[in-house]
């Protein structure tokens, strides 16, 4: 890469998490309604992955989607006003924090069902197939979205049919308040990829680096036809499930301990060591996005809710 590139990035990763720090406040002071699930801890698996695609490979992902839409080029203030309900928002505001997405960028969402969009994914892919693009589309989900029927009927087919789909299992070690322990029954995510005969590795999601080297070479080997691949992250959110989760089911040391490989800080001292930037130039990064985020939430604040007729439209595609 280039030093450009790993400056983007980084600036990407700081960027989500100062937007996700900002939109717990907004929710505490109910600004922000429905659910929040904050991806916080996670920001160098989607970066990672995103980084390596190209423009015609499609994105999909669950409800812990707002970094995933950074990375899909979405600029911070639309996302912004989404969360905050504002008719400028990506969704105009009626998708809210679970519904980002942007077809114009290949962002297909965004789904609060579990496990729901990767049937859709493996629709995406088999469209490419049929129309012969060579796009690749890149799946993201949650260890316990491997725990439900969608999952095993979208693998199974994608295999199959060798569809041009990557797999993204996002083990962040629980599903809600459950372990992956207590809910499956292998608990390498990467295992359940082997009853479907599908490729497979498992990588550390905290470091930016080896997702972005991994997702580069695999997704690669899709595009040349070898079909579907299963690439498993482990990771740790550092926040509870949702806004308002008394994360009883683990102990403040456990995510203390995990905290001390922030993805960010991993990213940061790799790019420092091996001599890539210096720190006042990474300094000057995290002022850059803490302004942003201040200017998206004056931009979200200043927006207009959306108007009442707004609910009848974009339910039905028009010809
Ligand atoms: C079909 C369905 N069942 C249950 C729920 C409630 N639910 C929301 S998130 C979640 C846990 C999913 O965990 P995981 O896939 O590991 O994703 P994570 O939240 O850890 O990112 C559950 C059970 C749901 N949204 N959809
Ligand atoms: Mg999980």
């Amino acid at each position: 890469m280039e030093k450009q590139e790993y400056l983007d990035y980084y600036y990407q990763m700081v960027l989500i998490r100062r937007l996700e720090e900002k939109a717990a406040e907004l929710y505490q002071q109910g600004k922000i309604g429905g659910f929040l699930h904050l991806y916080i801890g996670q920001e160098a698996v989607s970066t990672g992955l995103i980084s390596a695609r190209r423009q015609q490979d499609r994105v999909i992902t669950a409800y812990r989607d707002h970094g995933v839409a950074i990375n899909c080029g979405i600029p911070a203030k639309l996302v912004m006003a989404e969360l905050l309900g504002k008719a400028t928002g990506m969704s105009k505001g009626k998708g809210g924090s679970m519904h980002m997405a942007d077809i114009n960028r290949n962002f297909f969402g965004g789904h609060a069902v579990v496990g729901a969009h990767l049937p859709i994914a493996a629709g995406l892919a088999l469209g490419d197939q049929y129309q012969k693009t060579d796009g690749v589309t890149i799946c993201m989900f949650g260890d316990g979205a491997t725990n439900i029927g969608f999952f095993h009927e979208a693998l199974n087919l994608s295999k199959v049919w060798k569809l041009p789909v990557l797999w993204v299992c996002e083990n962040n070690q629980y599903g809600m308040g459950t372990t992956v322990e207590r809910a499956s029954a292998v608990v390498e995510m990467r295992q359940k990829a082997e009853g479907y005969n599908i490729p497979n590795c498992r990588v550390d999601g905290m470091n930016f680096m080896e997702v972005h080297r991994a997702a580069e070479d695999i997704l690669a080997q899709i595009r040349s036809g070898n079909g579907p691949y299963f690439l498993e992250a482990l990771t740790y959110r550092f926040r509870g499930h949702s806004m308002g989760d008394p994360e009883r089911y683990r102990k403040a040391e456990e995510v203390h301990q995990w905290q001390e490989s922030d993805p960010i800080g991993i990213f940061r001292s790799s790019i420092l060591k091996e001599e890539i930037a210096k720190e006042e130039e990474l300094n000057r990064l995290d002022d850059q996005a803490l302004e942003e985020i201040q200017e998206a939430v004056e931009f979200a604040e200043s927006s207009p809710e959306p108007s009442p007729e707004e609910l009848f439209k974009d339910i039905y595609v028009e010809e």
